[in-house]
């Protein structure tokens, strides 16, 4: 007998800019997302605007703005219950400050939920996922501005009155806790020139506040449009295990875990905890924070916590922090295997931080995020058997099992990318996690041609026995 309840949400994952392609079309303006160029730069100092000879892979994607029908009957026969996407904010804002949202960008979401409902598959939204618009960084220096606040008050209010018939759980901003490892990318702030690691924090402390206040009106806007709407937030929490048992490398690691935690604090528990006072003052941080703002959090806490999940890292004291997309980069663990971009496999850490949360917290979780990166290219036989994303998969359905029944509220599993999509650490086609191939490479050649791969049919077995056949 599965010990997954009967209505537990087994989908697939996805963020607009990574899949969507038409990056102007219908009116679309530019997102942050449209001007990361590919590969290491990424994460580093980036002229904040396009470039005529920066190839951009994203612009078109997997083309899925064109092509979600036939992608959508793919995930149906798949048995995907539910389907995460982003709404691109820029489809509906282009400038990010407009008075009026845009018509065009308003339809394709509509068109969007209407195809996966008619699917029977429930669609799940996360409002901003990498995607600022562009024009909110460079005219008003993105999140660090509390008049982004008033922004994304605007945006929500029109995505939730237009679409809460027909989407439940939403989740306010995708990987918050990423503002450290990735300011530009998940808090909209260029800090690379701020050489003062003081100011750097500044600023990013100053972005994650605008951005609690946001995320909490949302909540308490988003539930008087439809008090059925569920609304959580969305954290990276692969957990740091101390590479030692030296008890400095203990506490270091339990430190950098705050860190991430601190995101899921204030959204959960509604207040900043008391460990932060001292991060304010030791850091002489000079932040805006105004007492009805501390009203708005505590009034606007998150229904469940939504997380991304793909291994664990490794911390010893004093090691440099490096950023990326899966949490923070540590030593190698010696008793894990890794893909190709160093990411360990560590299945018995996802049952660890669904414990560690729910012990935090006492909230439903979400695993809105997981899956392997491998490179990959069609057989001989024109067919992918890809053993490794099958044996991933299975082992970490196992660890699911084991938290649920360690007394975990999980909600739900979204694999990341049912369909290969675009990188966001690489910005590259061949990181791919999908159990359906796109005919698409790095340098944007291909038929864009879907093929299913044998963990196609693993997963629909899955889904299928209710994570019973693994
Ligand atoms: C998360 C992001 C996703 C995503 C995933 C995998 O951090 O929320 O957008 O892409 O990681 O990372 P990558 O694409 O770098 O392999």
């Amino acid at each position: 007998m599965s010990n997954f309840p009967e209505d537990f949400l087994w989908g697939g994952a996805i963020a607009a800019n990574q899949a969507e392609g038409g990056y102007l079309e219908d009116g679309k303006g530019l997102s942050i997302a449209d001007i990361l160029p590919v590969g290491e730069e990424r994460i580093q100092k980036i002229p904040l605007k396009l470039s005529d000879d920066t190839f951009y892979p994203n612009h078109e994607a997997i083309d899925f703005y064109h092509r979600y029908e036939a992608d959508i009957d793919l995930f149906a026969e798949l048995g995907l219950k539910c389907f995460r996407t982003s709404i691109a904010w820029s489809r509906i804002f282009p400038n990010g400050d407009e008075a009026q949202p845009n018509e065009a960008g308003l339809k394709y979401y509509d068109a969007l939920f209407d195809k996966l409902i008619a699917k029977g598959i429930e669609p799940i939204v996360t409002i901003s996922h990498f995607e600022t618009p562009l024009y909110l960084v460079t005219t008003y220096g993105g999140w660090r501005n509390r008049a982004l606040i008033e922004f994304y008050d605007r945006y929500t209010q029109v995505i939730f009155e237009r679409y809460s018939d027909k989407v439940t759980y939403w989740m306010t901003f995708n990987e918050i806790n990423h503002a450290h490892t990735l300011p530009l990318i998940a808090a909209a702030v260029d800090v690379l020139d701020i050489e003062s690691e003081q100011k750097r924090l500044e600023v990013i402390y100053q972005a994650s506040h605008n951005m609690f206040v946001a995320s909490s009106k949302a909540v308490i806007n988003g539930k008087k449009v439809n008090s059925n709407n569920q609304i959580g937030c969305m954290l990276s929490l692969s957990p740091i295990y101390p590479a030692t048992c030296n008890p400095k490398d203990v506490f270091e690691s339990y430190q950098l875990r705050r860190r991430s935690l601190f995101y899921g604090d204030v959204q959960l528990k509604g207040k900043y905890p008391t460990y932060f006072q001292r991060i304010v003052d030791e850091n002489h941080l000079s932040l805006d924070i105004r007492p009805e703002d501390l009203d708005i959090i505590a009034s606007g806490t998150c229904d469940y916590l939504g997380f991304s999940f793909y291994r664990s890292s490794l911390h010893e004291s004093g090691m440099k922090i490096l950023g990326n997309t899966g949490g923070l980069l540590g030593k190698k663990n010696p008793y894990l295997k890794e893909n190709k971009w160093g990411w360990p496999i560590d299945p018995l850490a996802l049952r660890y931080v669904c414990n560690e949360l729910t012990d935090r917290y006492d909230k439903p979780l979400f695993i809105v995020e997981n899956g392997i990166g491998l490179k990959e290219n069609l057989d001989s036989k024109g067919q992918i058997i890809d053993i490794e994303r099958m044996d991933y998969l299975k082992k970490h359905v196992e660890a699911m099992s084991e938290a649920i029944k360690d007394g975990c509220h999980i909600l739900g599993y979204t694999w990341w990318g049912p369909i290969d999509i675009v990188s966001a650490g690489t910005g590259e086609m061949e990181k791919r996690y999908g159990f359906i191939y796109v005919d698409k490479n790095n340098d944007g050649t291909g038929s864009l041609k879907r093929v299913k791969k044998a963990s196609f049919n693993y997963y629909k077995q899955v889904i299928a026995s209710n994570g019973e056949a693994l």
